[in-house]
C-alpha cells in the first residue's frame, strides 16, 4: 500500500482529490492543511480512519514537513494561495505559501529521496487573445499576469530546478479551471450559484467576454492520479477537458438552470490585469498516458455541482457573508 501525503487536502481539490483516492485505490492518505479560509475540515468528513489522518501544519513548517515527508512514499503539493482577486488585494501569503512553502517541500524531498507531484495552473502561461487558434501546450512560454500566476510560476521553475540539480523524482501538472463541489465561495461559479440561491444576482467582471477552459474536479483527480503512476520524472502533463465557455455564457446558464431569466445579472468592475482567455491543448496527456475526461458535457456537470450548492448550504453558509463584504469594498 502506498502512503500518500497530500498538502492543502481540505481545500476544494485536494479534498476532492483525497476522497478520489480513497474510492479509487488502497493507498492511505495523511492531509496537511493549515486551514487557511480557504481550508474547510468538514470537507473531508466521513473518511475512513483506518486510511485517512489529518495534519493541521503549515507548509512552511521545515521541521513538520520532514517528519511527514519521511514517513510518505509520494507528496502531491496543492496546498497554495489560489485566489486572483485576493493577490491584487495582498500577495504576501502567496510569496510565502507559493514560494517559501514550495521550496520547504522540495527540500524535504531531495532529503528523503520522496516522489514528488507538483500541481499547478494554466494562468502561469499568461492568457491568449479570444480569436486565437492556438491553445497552450507544455511548451508555451511562462508569462504570468498576476501575483498570484507569478507565485504558481514561480514554484513551477523550484521544481524543474530541483529535478535538474538535484535529482529530485518529481512531475508537474498545470490544470485549467475546475469546476465541482466543496469550491469556495469566493470563485466565480460558486459564487453566483450561492448568489442567486440567496435571492440575489450574479457578478459579471466587466464586460464578461473572458474566457475560461473548465474541467470537473474530479477530471483533474483522474489525470494527477494517473501521472503519478505513469508520467515521467521530470515531464510535465497539461491538463484540460476542452472546456472553452465565456463568462457571460456560465452566468446565464446558471441562472437557466437555476429557473431565472438569462440575464438577470449585474456587471461590475473589472479585475484588473484580467486574462482575456486561457485554453488548454492536452495531447500529451491523452497520447501518452491515454487520459480521458469523463465529464464531457459541461452542463451536466454544472447543474450536479447547482444540486450539492443547493443540498449542502451548511457547507458554504458561514463564508458567504464575509466574501460578499469583501468583494462589496472593491464594487464587485
Ligand atoms: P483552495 O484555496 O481551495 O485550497 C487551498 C488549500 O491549501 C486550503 O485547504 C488551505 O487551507 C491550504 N493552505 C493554504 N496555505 C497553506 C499553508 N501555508 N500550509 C498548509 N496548507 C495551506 O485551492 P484549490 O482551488 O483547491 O487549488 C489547489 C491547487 O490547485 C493550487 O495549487 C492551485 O494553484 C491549483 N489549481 C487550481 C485550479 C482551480 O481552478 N481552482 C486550477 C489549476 C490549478
Ligand atoms: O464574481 C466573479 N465574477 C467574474 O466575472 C468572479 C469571482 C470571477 N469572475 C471572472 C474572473 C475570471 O474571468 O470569472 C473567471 C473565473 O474567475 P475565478 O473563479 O476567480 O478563477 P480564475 O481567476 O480564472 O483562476 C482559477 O483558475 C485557475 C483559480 O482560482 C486558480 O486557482 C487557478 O489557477
Amino acid at each position: 500500500m502506498t502512503k500518500i501525503l497530500v498538502t492543502g487536502g481540505a481545500g476544494f481539490i485536494g479534498s476532492n482529490f483525497v476522497r478520489y483516492l480513497i474510492n479509487h485505490t488502497d493507498t492511505s492518505v495523511t492531509v496537511l492543511d493549515k486551514l487557511t479560509y480557504a481550508g474547510n475540515r468538514e470537507s473531508l468528513r466521513g473518511l475512513p480512519k483506518n486510511r485517512f489522518t489529518f495534519v493541521l501544519g503549515d507548509i512552511c513548517d521545515a521541521s513538520l514537513v520532514h517528519e511527514l515527508v519521511r514517513r510518505n512514499d509520494l507528496v502531491v503539493h496543492f496546498a497554495a494561495e489560489s485566489h486572483n482577486d485576493n493577490s491584487l488585494r495582498d500577495p504576501s501569503t502567496f510569496i510565502s505559501t507559493n514560494l517559501v512553502g514550495t521550496y520547504t517541500l522540495l527540500e524535504a524531498v531531495r532529503r528523503y529521496g520522496t516522489r514528488y507531484h507538483h500541481i499547478s495552473t494554466d494562468e502561469v502561461y499568461g492568457d491568449l487573445a479570444l480569436e486565437d487558434p492556438d491553445r497552450f501546450t507544455e511548451s508555451s512560454p511562462y508569462n504570468p499576469s498576476s501575483p498570484y500566476s507569478a507565485t504558481k510560476a514561480g514554484s513551477d521553475h523550484l521544481v524543474r530546478a530541483w529535478v535538474r540539480s538535484f535529482g529530485v523524482e518529481a512531475t508537474l501538472s498545470n490544470c485549467s479551471n475546475n469546476y465541482g463541489p466543496y469550491q469556495h465561495v469566493e470563485k466565480f461559479i460558486p459564487r453566483q450559484i450561492t448568489n442567486v440561491l440567496d435571492g440575489g444576482r450574479p457578478r459579471l467582471y466587466g464586460a464578461g467576454l473572458n474566457v475560461r477552459d473548465w474541467i470537473h474536479v474530479d477530471d483533474h483527480s483522474s489525470a494527477v492520479l494517473l501521472i503519478t503512476t505513469e508520467g515521467k520524472i521530470g515531464e510535465t502533463y497539461l491538463i484540460g477537458a476542452d472546456g472553452e465557455r465565456n463568462n457571460k455564457e456560465v452566468v446565464e446558464t446558471i441562472l437557466e438552470l437555476l429557473g431565472q431569466p438569462r440575464d438577470a445579472y449585474d456587471h461590475v468592475n473589472d479585475r484588473a490585469g484580467h486574462d482575456l482567455r486561457y485554453a488548454i491543448d492536452s495531447t500529451k496527456l491523452r497520447m501518452e498516458l491515454g487520459w480521458r475526461p469523463i465529464f464531457s458535457d459541461f452542463n451536466t456537470g454544472l447543474a450536479a455541482t447547482i444540486e450539492w450548492y443547493q443540498a449542502n448550504e451548511a457547507w458554504w453558509r458561514p463564508q458567504k457573508a464575509q466574501t460578499e463584504a469583501t468583494y462589496a469594498r472593491v464594487g464587485q
